[in-house]
């Protein structure tokens, strides 16, 4: 169930997955058989100076580098230096030193720098595999967590972390494309009645069923879902302006009706129903402020009018 959620998010669990390596060695025979050990599970890209590992680093995404310390033109300690005082640049990339510098103290620096392995030549190739392979592992596990920390454990739907993150990077993708984003904000009706009346885990039942509502109904690659807190929800709308909101949102007003899920507790209906705000705004000189608090304004509209409505 969460790795299906994790393929539609575009997160990357799967096993099949091969991470990127990049190899940088100078010695030509070294490189070889490091190659030849490893080019079956995992991506590899191979350079033999430190000017061309830090051109690949810039250019592309790795998972780790496997980091020889005598170069031609530099040392692998700087390039590991580099990489691990910026972050934001280069990503998160777990090193491996492949070195014939082979003393205590040359370890220490090593491992005191930020890498993630040391290994000695001459190299065992299956040994440096399994430690390769060891790493590929924590990295899986580090991934599974970090997405893990932005699902919503009941509804397995995007959390308020995730919501905050894809509403900031859809708003910067909007402005560079000057198109509008359409923000949702969904609030189940009376849903403290029908707590006290059914009990709460009949209403956490409740909380999944319109969970799956959003995402039967929002299925495209830019649109987001979120739980947004409590019984509340939120759906990111890129490039969409309000007409097309207004039809989507009425659309999953209908399909969370039709579950007829009885409420007795709702004084607009004998069923379960929401109430939504939805607002479209061009990111051109405002913030994603504007748009919750404007979205927000609507749905207490939507309230004040009398529930079980789209108020856009
Ligand atoms: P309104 O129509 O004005 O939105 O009224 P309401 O009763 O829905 O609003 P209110 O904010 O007073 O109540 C929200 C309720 O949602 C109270 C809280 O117990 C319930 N709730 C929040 N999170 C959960 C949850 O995870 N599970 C369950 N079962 N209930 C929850
Ligand atoms: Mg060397
Ligand atoms: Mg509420
Ligand atoms: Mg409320
Ligand atoms: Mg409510």
């Amino acid at each position: 169930m969460l790795f299906s959620f994790f393929q539609e998010h575009g997160m990357q669990t799967s096993n099949n997955y091969k991470y990127r390596i990049l190899v940088v060695e100078d010695d030509i025979a070294n490189r070889q058989i490091v190659a030849e050990k490893l080019q079956e599970d995992y991506q590899l890209t191979l350079v033999d100076n430190k000017a061309d590992a830090m051109d690949a680093l810039l250019k592309q995404q790795f998972e780790i580098v496997l980091l020889d310390i005598g170069l031609p033109d530099g040392s692998g300690l700087d390039i590991c230096r580099e990489v691990k005082a910026n972050h934001d640049v280069y990503g998160e990339i777990n090193i491996v030193f492949m070195t014939g510098r082979d003393k205590p103290a040359d370890e220490i620096e090593g491992i005191r720098l930020g890498a993630n392995d040391y290994i000695s030549k001459p190299i065992n190739v299956s040994v440096l595999k399994a430690r390769v392979d060891l790493q590929a592992q924590l990295i899986r596990k580090t991934e599974l967590l970090a997405n893990l920390a932005r699902i919503d454990g009941l509804t397995e739907i995007p959390n308020r972390r995730a919501f905050d993150d894809y509403l900031e990077k859809s708003w910067s993708h909007a402005r560079r494309i000057s198109a509008p984003i359409s923000l949702a904000m969904l609030d189940i009706d009376f849903f403290k009645q029908y707590n006290d009346i059914y009990g709460h885990p009949a209403g956490d039942e409740c909380l999944k069923a319109l969970a799956n509502c959003l995402r039967n109904n929002i299925k495209r690659g830019a649109d987001h879902i979120a739980r947004y807190g409590g019984e509340e929800f939120a759906v990111i709308l890129f490039d969409c302006d309000l007409q097309q909101a207004n039809t989507i949102l009425n659309e999953l007003l209908a399909d969370f009706a039709n579950l007829c899920i009885p409420h007795a507790g709702s004084s607009v209906a004998d069923f379960a129903t929401f109430s939504c705000g939805v607002c479209t705004l061009f990111p051109e000189d405002q913030g994603t402020q504007a748009l919750l608090t404007a979205t927000d304004k609507l749905l207490y509209e939507a309230k004040s009018e009398g529930r079980n409505r789209v108020k856009g």
